[in-house]
């Protein structure tokens, strides 16, 4: 683990005693590396930060301090796991030139799919939530922690520009994905509609489902983590990022093409979590425009995994050559059958 190389550092600057064998790698995100330390009485959550993908962490710390101001813990049905200051109070810390940070260990269950319809519905409800706690900060206070992170057209031309310099070759499968995504122009355009029409919110702008953890029994969410991408959204980004991981029938990393529908249960579920939260607080505006949250958030990720592919698979954790492509493939899937409903 090469995590161990700065270890010593870690420990002076969180004045903890760390052995290398309470260390493990955890979890599944595709950005930073991520390790549970178990001390025995406590358990912590270690993370060597991603610099390339977050090349502003004091946008982030900027936006976890206003959580920290105005959001009331109390007030949250679950917990926010904000990193644990190191001991100059600081958020990151920096190591020979790599940021590394602490944050608390929420027991629970973190998992890739829902078993129900129930699950999707208290997801959606605390993704909401989150919302909804934060809907009197200004938008305009948060800082971008990745510039333009959700922004469908400017992902349009880094696809284009991906496919105009790849070293790889555009034909057959490749060729049929490409010409599927370039094609979905219509939806860029929906998305400049919708940016005319709806206000900014502080959105979480990362609601994968493994975003967050529920209860050993999943009979509640114990909290909603990976607070990176807190900054000025959509509420429909939000909605759209669990109907792609929630309402879908196989995970983001299946190969089992035939299979990859929507699950109308579960989509419903979301979609009721959602209203319910919303209800009196959302504009109409945004409740109408959660479907359109479900295709979007699908085909920005697929944009994103294919430029991913033909630029050499520089930007997601891959575990064989072909999985962005595979997951861009996965992702058409998921989009054409949200398209067809
Ligand atoms: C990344 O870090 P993780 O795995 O939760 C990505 C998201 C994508 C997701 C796709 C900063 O999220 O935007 O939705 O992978 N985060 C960043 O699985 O790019
Ligand atoms: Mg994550």
């Amino acid at each position: 683990m090469q995590l161990l190389n700065w270890l010593e550092k870690i420990k002076l600057l969180y004045g903890l005693e760390i052995q290398e064998n309470q260390i493990r790698p955890f979890g599944d995100g595709h950005i930073h590396q991520t390790y549970l330390v178990d001390l025995g009485d406590k358990k912590l959550i270690l993370q060597r930060f991603n610099y390339q993908v977050f090349q502003y962490p004091e946008r982030i710390s900027h936006n976890h301090d206003i959580l920290i101001r105005e959001i009331d813990p109390q007030k949250l049905p679950f917990i926010l796991p904000l990193p644990i200051p190191n001991i100059h109070s600081e958020l990151f810390s920096v190591i020979e030139g790599h940021y590394f940070r602490l944050a608390p260990y929420v027991e629970g269950k973190c998992v890739n799919e829902v078993n129900s319809a129930h699950q999707a519905y208290l997801a959606a409800k605390a993704f909401a939530q989150f919302i909804v706690a934060g809907i009197h900060i200004k938008s305009s206070l948060l800082q971008e922690s990745i510039p333009n992170f959700h922004d469908l057209q400017l992902r349009y031309q880094q696809l284009l520009q991906a496919v105009s310099s790849t070293q790889r070759q555009v034909t057959g499968e490749l060729k049929e994905l490409v010409d599927f995504y370039l094609g979905q122009k219509p939806l860029v355009e929906e998305y400049n509609f919708w940016k005319s029409l709806l206000p900014l919110r502080m959105t979480h702008s990362d609601t994968k489902i493994n975003n967050l953890i529920y209860s050993d029994d999943f009979s509640k969410v114990n909290a909603v983590i990976d607070l990176d991408t807190i900054m000025a959204g959509y509420v429909y980004y939000d909605f759209g990022d669990l109907v792609r991981t929630v309402a879908c029938t196989e995970g983001e990393s299946s190969q089992n093409w035939e299979n990859i529908k929507v699950d109308m249960p579960k989509y419903a579920a979301l979609l009721q979590g959602f209203q319910e939260v919303g209800d009196g607080v959302f504009t109409s505006e945004e409740i109408q425009s959660l479907p359109f949250g479900g295709q979007m958030m699908t085909c920005i990720m697929g944009f994103r995994f294919l430029a991913d592919y033909l630029n050499g698979n520089i930007y997601y954790t891959i575990h064989y050559e072909e999985q962005n492509l595979h997951r861009a493939k996965n992702q058409m899937l998921l989009l054409k059958a949200l398209q067809d409903m």
